[in-house]
């Protein structure tokens, strides 16, 4: 039975997940009137949530300041931060799992490693501590719309991520993590498991029959990828906002 919070909608027992970069904004700007006027209308028939890699301060800039107020559910770095109807929930932490030694050990390897790059630009945080995760910048997350797009080519070409990961995988083999190429300049690293299906659990209680995820990044590797194939989702992949505003219209007859 649907959470007496929802019964008002049309359809209280079915939720549609979104992840946020590629699927609700274009990377890392901002939602445009036309997505944020679909949800609006989405939201009167179902329950929506995004479900973002980043923390929630970049959701913030991306999806507006009353983000928690918009949607039923807002899960930032997978989950690991969740709200319900603007009310935390409670979560686990990146720090308590991996303990501080093996935590200095794995920043002490990526500053070294990130230190020996060569690249044709660096701006700054290279490293970013997060609640639920760390996020890993070859070139900073300082790096400007233009300086990411350059240096998304750039790695594509280069494969510099893809075998800083390798690097990782092969030095932190005795470690249950996950390395997760999932935007244009970083890559995530999280405990194996951690990933956007963690966020499923918080959602348990609320007795939904139909969970949707729209994502971009559903290929194999991609951060999208295991929420999107989960047997617990109906998976929709979108290859940018239009596309998602498309599929919704059509599936929820907006
Ligand atoms: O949401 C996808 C990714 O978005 C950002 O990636 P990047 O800065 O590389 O484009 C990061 O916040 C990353 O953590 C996240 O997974």
């Amino acid at each position: 039975m649907a959470a007496s919070e929802f019964t008002y909608k049309e359809q209280p027992e079915t939720l549609v997940l979104f992840d946020v970069d590629g699927t609700l904004t274009p990377a890392r700007l901002t939602i445009s009137d036309e997505v944020r006027d679909t949800l609006k209308k989405l939201r009167q028939k179902v329950c929506i949530g995004f479900v973002g890699g980043s923390d929630l301060s970049k959701q913030l800039e991306q999806l507006g300041p009353t983000v928690l107020d918009d949607f039923d559910f807002a899960f930032s770095e997978n989950g690991l931060t969740a709200y319900r109807l603007g009310n935390e929930l409670a979560s686990q932490s990146f720090i308590n799992w991996i303990g501080e030694e093996e935590y200095n050990k794995l920043a002490k390897f990526i500053l070294k490693y990130l230190s020996e790059l060569d690249l044709p630009k660096r701006r700054g945080t290279f490293l970013e501590f997060r609640n639920g995760m760390i996020n890993v910048s070859p070139i900073g997350r300082n790096a400007s719309t233009e300086e990411r797009n350059e240096y998304e080519k750039y790695d594509k070409e280069h494969q510099i991520r893809a075998k800083f990961v390798e690097a990782l995988k092969k030095e932190f083999s005795h470690l249950a993590l996950t390395f997760s190429i999932g935007g244009q300049i970083s890559f995530d690293v999280f405990p194996t498991g951690w990933d956007k299906t963690y966020c499923l659990q918080h959602v348990k209680g609320d007795g939904f029959k139909e969970i949707h995820f729209f994502g971009d990044k559903t290929f194999k590797g991609g951060n999208d990828f295991e929420i999107y194939t989960d047997d617990r989702t109906i998976g929709h992949s979108v290859n940018s906002p239009d596309d998602t505003v498309r599929i919704l219209t059509e599936v929820f007859n907006l």
